[in-house]
């Protein structure tokens, strides 16, 4: 069928970081089951396959409209003959057997289970699923298990923590968050990432960048904010990671999510009238605090999403022979180290970041 807005071959890009993707996802009953196909990899460790999945489903959240009929992916990268076939089974049969296996299946369902305790990755649920467990109560009563306590922390908060963050509650956090940054450090300031920075209205937990004028205060500031809000008794758990970064260290060809930049994961308090009856409920919390001068490879790279940010690097790579990461960009054929201000990371997300990398200048 000719699909009035059909694009032509050109139109979609195969990388995530040059399209625009709308926030209203059109394409959700096929991206909901590649997704649930990507996880299911990831559960087994095959995350070359589920990148596969996540690439398709990616492009489809790119379409401003629904697809409605096979014929019209048929120009579009990253989808595949068995992509299509599960594109096309849903649509005759409004969901894919295949799926529908996954989402009976004990192993997956176990899986999801427990990896989504904070704390608790697939290597964890996996080991604790081999051991015959297959509930909460199971694991809390198994003699041998002895949780760490981040996973402890999972726990104890896991009913609010997997309830989704509103936009509301971010703003909220992010007032907390900038008093106690301002009382440690009059100069430091605070910009929210991670999801809602992509205007996403819910999060999983809301994830924050400090920017410090002056340098060794990045590594100094996070200690004192967490003290900050334990004095406040806002503080249910934090896991604070001091910096490991090298301003020598040049990026490498492999994708890492986790950079070297002083970093924390907490939980706190936020108070507010909750359907539980409670008058406060606990969030989730990423702070990261990168040297000035690398400030703008870290807000990007705490940008996400994560298939915006891989794509992003292997644009680079691939396109303009430039390797990126969270730190730095790195040109291999001058061996120049790129340092991009902020004015120029402005512009770049004005302008698509991919096509604009190879215009980024000292
Ligand atoms: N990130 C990173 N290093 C980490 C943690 C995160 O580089 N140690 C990046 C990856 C993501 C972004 O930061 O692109 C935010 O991570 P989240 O897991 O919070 O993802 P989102 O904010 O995009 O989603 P959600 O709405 O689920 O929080
Ligand atoms: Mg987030």
């Amino acid at each position: 069928c000719a699909h009035p807005s059909a694009k032509p071959e050109s139109a979609v890009s195969p990388y995530a970081c040059q399209r625009r993707t709308t926030l209203n996802n059109h394409n959700k009953i096929f991206t909901d089951a590649l997704e649930v196909l990507a996880e299911n990899l990831e559960f087994c460790g095959n995350q070359g396959p589920s990148l596969a999945f996540r690439r398709a489903a990616s492009v489809l959240k790119s379409l401003p409209e629904a697809l409605r009929c096979l014929e019209e992916t048929q120009h579009l990268p990253c989808l595949g003959e068995h992509c299509r076939a599960i594109i096309e089974e849903i649509s005759e049969c409004g969901s894919c057997s295949r799926v529908e296996e996954i989402l009976n299946d004990e192993r997956y369902r176990t899986m999801k289970l427990f990896s989504s305790v904070f704390g608790v990755g697939p290597k964890t649920a996996e080991n604790w699923f081999c051991r015959g467990l297959r509930t909460f109560e199971q694991v809390l009563n198994e003699p041998s298990i002895r949780l760490n306590r981040m996973q402890t922390a999972g726990f104890l908060f896991y009913e609010d923590i997997s309830k989704p963050v509103s936009r509301t509650e971010a703003s909220a956090l992010k007032i907390i968050v900038e008093e106690a940054v301002i009382c440690v450090n009059p100069s430091a300031t605070v910009s929210i990432t991670g999801g809602f920075r992509r205007g996403k209205e819910f999060g999983h937990d809301v994830d924050f960048i400090i920017k410090t004028p002056e340098a060794g205060q990045e590594d100094t500031i996070l200690p004192a904010v967490i003290e900050r809000f334990k004095s406040q008794s806002i503080l249910l758990y934090s896991d604070l990671q001091e910096s490991t970064f090298d301003l020598r260290q040049l990026p490498t060809h492999r994708f890492e999510a986790m950079d070297h930049f002083s970093k924390c994961f907490l939980i706190l308090k936020l108070k507010g009238e909750q359907e539980t009856g409670r008058d406060w409920r606990a969030v989730r919390v990423d702070l990261v605090a990168p040297p000035l001068e690398r400030y703008a490879y870290a807000l990007l790279g705490w940008s996400g999403s994560t298939l915006f940010e891989r794509d992003l690097r292997r644009f680079a790579r691939l396109e303009r022979g430039k390797l990126l990461d969270n730190h730095v960009l790195y040109d291999k054929a001058t061996e120049a180290v790129l340092i991009i201000c902020l004015a120029v990371l402005r512009t770049l997300h004005h302008e698509g970041f991919g096509g604009a990398i190879a215009g980024v200048t000292v």
